[in-house]
């Protein structure tokens, strides 16, 4: 066994020679070694469904809708709610085009306008001209997706600026409960509920009764997450721009949240090391300006979403990407344009991993099982590198440093992207992390979770041999999946800085 150092890493030469030959096991010892102890707090299993997902498509569709406004005043009258030619089929083939799994839809909005025939107000579709008053955009769309595979999530607004009701805490609470069984009785499997904390600055006082409201939410469906600024299962990343911080973190303290409270956005955004909850952070924001449809407003640039698409799903986060539908009750085509280009530069970008067919070695192995091949199979949870344990000296973990390298096996690598993946079912854990090319240093970074995306700001790089090396963890690091990868916009955004 020959032992060579650098920056702080010593690769075992041995594990260099078994990776290269594809050989699994080492070789003197035939048994499993046990997986690693997992790290508190972890993932439940909707959670880690729910993240996987990477993209949700929300859909913002009401009476804003017709009256060109982003927040009704609650007096719409509901004669206004008349798609000519709804189909909500036609949004499902949308989002399944662009690779979506899981859509949510507004069932009510702030303006308090009901999309299904709640039983408990008039002020819904049973209402309007649409279907004769005898339609229900929930079950559309509930039965779309389902017909395409995906699933169904949906959005109850707390604030309601039309029901009489809102005000009077009881009475309000058990309306807003009483819909909340409907829509969660009436429809199937939900896998997503969004509780908004928006509320305008003059709005009536109201306590929500949320406890109760979780917990129905709970009795009534078992794979669903709970979504709000402040989780059980999801919280918010504190903006709309569908931007998490640089440091993101699915770990945080629920005791330091709070539903509508402004000053946490920047606890949101990051998150907590030393959070005893695991609640990770979806990124809200729309394909457009606005939320609902508005005639005057056009989708954002693909350079745009896929700028929101590295600084959410490529920083830990799921990226909730609102695609509109219009008047007619459709998705406009200019919105399927600008999804669909996102979703196929998404796959060229990411379907080709250049470290493919490379050899792996890293600065220790843990036992049979956790070699650094695992971070180049097709598995991104469950099969991981994991290094030996850090020594424990005098009751204390001395934190070292752990190193993988991707060495090109012929030829050089060329590339400008990097993805890194933890094994976040044990935990997260990376709190520090560079990337070398050729031992010089080409990206530096704080947490990876599911996935840390890094755009090289050098732009292009080559060399045959890449190093990420981990700095500081919460526990010794374990990498799921290492991808290396070109993007031509990023390219072409570097040219580009270097000619102006
Ligand atoms: C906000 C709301 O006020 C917006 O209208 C939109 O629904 C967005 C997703 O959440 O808080």
């Amino acid at each position: 066994m020959i032992q060579y150092s650098h920056l702080g890493c010593s690769f075992l030469y041995l594990l260099t020679s078994i990776s290269l030959f594809g050989i699994s096991a080492i070789a003197w010892n035939k048994e499993s070694t046990p997986p690693p102890l997992p790290l508190l707090p972890l993932p439940t299993y909707s959670q880690l469904k729910w993240q996987q997902r990477e993209i949700i498509m929300f859909l913002h569709f009401g009476v804003n809708t017709f009256t060109d406004s982003e927040w009704g005043t609650g007096q719409e009258d509901p004669k206004i709610f008349r798609p000519t030619s709804l189909n909500a089929s036609q949004w499902a083939a949308t989002a399944k085009a662009a690779g979506i799994s899981l859509m949510i839809l507004t069932a009510k909005h702030h303006d308090g306008f009901c999309l299904w025939p709640s039983k408990y107000t008039d002020h819904s579709v049973r209402s309007s001209p649409w279907r004769g008053g005898g339609g229900d955009v929930v079950k559309e769309f509930v039965a779309a997706a389902s017909s395409r595979g995906i699933d169904a999530g949906l959005y109850l607004s707390p604030w309601d600026r039309h029901d009489r009701r809102y005000g009077r805490d009881l009475e309000y609470n058990e309306y807003y409960l009483a819909q909340l069984q409907e829509l969660l009785t009436k429809y199937g499997g939900v896998r997503e509920i969004w509780f908004d904390g928006a509320k305008g600055a003059n709005a009536t006082n109201m306590t929500y009764y949320f406890d109760e409201w979780f917990a129905m939410v709970r009795e009534l469906q078992s794979s669903i997450n709970i979504f709000s600024d402040a989780g059980p299962d999801v919280r918010w990343i504190g903006n709309e721009n569908g931007f998490a911080g640089s440091t993101c973190w699915a770990t945080i303290n629920r005791t330091s949240l709070s539903i509508g409270n402004a000053s946490i956005v920047d606890y949101l955004n990051t998150g907590d090391p030393r959070g005893t909850d695991y609640l990770p952070a979806e990124c809200d924001v729309s394909i457009r300006p606005g939320w609902f449809w508005h005639k005057s407003q056009s989708p954002k640039k693909l350079t745009q979403l896929l700028d929101i698409y590295y600084k959410s799903v490529g920083r830990n986060c799921v990226l909730l990407l609102n695609v509109p539908p219009n008047t007619t009750g459709l998705i406009s085509q200019s919105d399927i344009h600008a999804l669909t280009q996102l979703r196929s530069t998404i796959d060229t970008i990411f379907s080709v991993n250049l470290a493919a067919g490379c050899s792996v070695r890293a600065s220790s192995q843990r036992g049979v099982g956790f070699g650094p091949e695992n971070i180049l199979d097709g598995d991104h949870l469950w099969t991981y590198w994991a290094p030996k344990e850090d020594v424990r000296g005098s009751g204390q973990r001395r934190n070292q440093d752990h190193c993988i390298e991707i060495r090109a096996a012929r030829g050089g690598l060329r590339f400008n992207v990097v993805r890194i993946q933890e094994a976040v079912g044990l935990g997260q854990r990376i709190k520090r992390h560079d990337v070398y090319v050729d031992e010089k240093l080409v990206a530096r970074g704080t947490t990876v979770g599911y996935k840390r995306l890094h755009r090289i700001e050098a732009g292009e790089v080559q060399g045959s041999v890449v190093r990420i090396r981990v700095l500081d963890s919460r526990a010794v690091p374990l990498i799921s999946s290492v991808g290396l990868h070109f993007d031509p916009l990023w390219a072409a955004h570097i040219k580009n800085q270097s000619v102006t």
